[in-house]
């Protein structure tokens, strides 16, 4: 790549910053909700002054305030194919396959994200990408209808493809080729007020399943949320209301812990927004959508397959035990449930690391270090941790939860929509559609984690004075 090329990091932050300042301007709870989290981490780094520094010591403290994430919903494998070649110009690469149809919701999906730890500390954002799956539609006619109309549709602008095609022949795009790129990717993302289609089919498509609407009757996959980090989102829950803003009943995932894992998500209700519907002899006619929200995120621990296996079966039984309703009925009950069934999660670092529940990265300390020199013998690997000669911190987990997204999902749904789509997960058909195979996640944290052991013994050999 020559020099004159822009890394794509850059053109990641470029975009966020783009989207964000897009969505503020469009969806103005969103920026409330902004404003909270701000203060709430204000509040939170104030009482914590050892998670300020160790923010600091990360690099995570000036990146805060970034989003996080944010999600769109496309409608053809085609959609699929050629988004996965625009996010590859923002670095950001398909990890993971959900399967969300088992929770009632009629998509698949992945996560467009970086996948090296430093791109990830350059900009940690990413899309949640999901892909309709028409063949759950029963009624023949309207699958037919649905596929034809989105076989007519582009969401691309033909200068954004040609600025993809450029990118892989020269493998970068120079500054102002980036910059138009950004503006170009943004037209996908833009909210359209105006339906592809009438308000009798949109309200087929809507009896069908609301998401199905939300695909098929407008021009282009309108992102429908974006999501910053929050260091406290308990305090973010509790303080909605008091901004004005309606959150979801409950908070997604793992209880609050004192070894925060995996993620935890809340989100405020879609609101609903006027949109002009086509009608007979060109005209239109006024009706509504609701598809657009705002949502936070608490990240934690990366489980492995065991500790991840530990997870589903507790947080399974918890919701077996305590059912939450649409409305919200149930709310104080469940996280009750969740917080005791959880118990028998281990709760602290040692615990965890020491039964291969979750990944760390490993780093000599500077005791270590000199004893190693002063010895000039390596102890074994458990040694140096158990006397402190190597630290280990938690690796963040970076993906997403299938009964998390699915419970986002189902909170905009409005009603407690819950289809029970017989159908298996369909990955082949995914991957057949997005061109190439998803990352396995657990594969890059295993990676993370022996790369940091790998690098810390070598550190340890080199202080021994022995040549590995
Ligand atoms: C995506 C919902 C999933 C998350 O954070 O789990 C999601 C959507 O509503 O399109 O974003
Ligand atoms: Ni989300």
């Amino acid at each position: 790549m020559s020099p004159m090329k822009v890394r794509a990091d850059d053109v990641r932050s470029l975009f966020s910053h783009a989207m964000s300042k897009m969505y503020r301007a469009e969806v103005p709870q969103y920026g409330t909700l902004i404003d909270l989290v701000t203060d709430v981490n204000t509040a939170t780094l104030s009482n914590d002054p050892e998670l300020e520094r160790a923010l600091w010591r990360n690099g995570e403290l000036d990146r805060l305030g970034v989003e996080r994430h944010g999600a769109i919903r496309l409608g053809t494998p085609e959609e699929l194919f050629t988004i996965r070649r625009v996010f590859a110009v923002l670095g950001m690469h398909p990890v993971g396959y959900y399967d969300l149809s088992v929770a009632g919701v009629p998509v698949h999906s992945t996560a467009f994200r970086p996948v090296e730890d430093e791109a990830l500390r350059r900009n940690p954002f990413r899309v949640f990408t999901s892909v309709l799956r028409l063949e759950l539609i029963e009624d023949e006619a309207l699958r037919k209808q649905a596929a034809h109309i989105l076989s007519g549709r582009q969401i691309f602008t033909s200068r954004a493809l040609e600025l993809v095609t450029l990118f892989e022949a020269e493998g970068g795009l120079d500054q102002p080729e980036a910059e138009e790129f950004v503006r170009e990717v943004l037209e996908i993302f833009r909210w359209h007020n105006d339906a592809t289609v009438t308000l009798a089919t949109y309200n087929k498509l809507h009896a069908a399943h609301r998401l199905i609407a939300d695909v098929v009757s407008f021009p282009g996959p309108h992102i429908n949320h974006l999501t910053p980090r929050t260091l406290d989102i308990d305090a973010v829950q509790v303080g909605m209301p008091k901004r004005g803003i309606t959150p979801k009943a409950v908070i997604e995932g793992p209880p609050r812990r004192k070894c925060p894992i995996l993620l935890r998500q809340t989100s405020f209700k879609a609101l609903e927004e006027p949109i002009q519907f086509k009608a007979k002899d060109d005209g239109s006619v006024e009706g509504s959508h609701t598809a657009r929200f705002g949502e936070i995120e608490q990240r934690g621990v990366a489980l492995t397959p065991k500790g991840r296996k530990l997870y589903d079966k507790l947080l399974a039984s918890a919701r077996r035990k305590v059912q939450v309703g649409a409305a919200g009925t149930n709310a104080g009950a469940y996280e009750t449930q969740l917080a005791e069934t959880f118990k028998e999660f281990p709760d602290s670092w040692s615990a965890l690391r020491e039964q291969g529940l979750a990944y760390f990265r490993y780093t000599p300390t500077r005791e270590g270090l000199s004893y190693v020199a002063q010895e000039r013998t390596l102890p074994s690997f458990d040694e140096l941790v158990a006397r402190s000669y190597l630290h280990f911190d938690p690796i963040i987990y970076e993906d997403f939860l299938p009964v998390s997204a699915a419970g986002i999902f189902q909170s905009n749904l409005g009603t407690d929509e819950h289809q029970n789509y017989g159908e298996h997960s369909n990955r082949e058909a995914f991957e057949q559609g997005l061109g190439v195979k998803v990352a396995d996640e657990f594969d890059l944290y295993a990676k993370a984690q022996q790369d940091s052991i790998d690098d810390a013994l070598a550190q340890m050999s080199k202080a021994a004075g022995k040549t590995q």
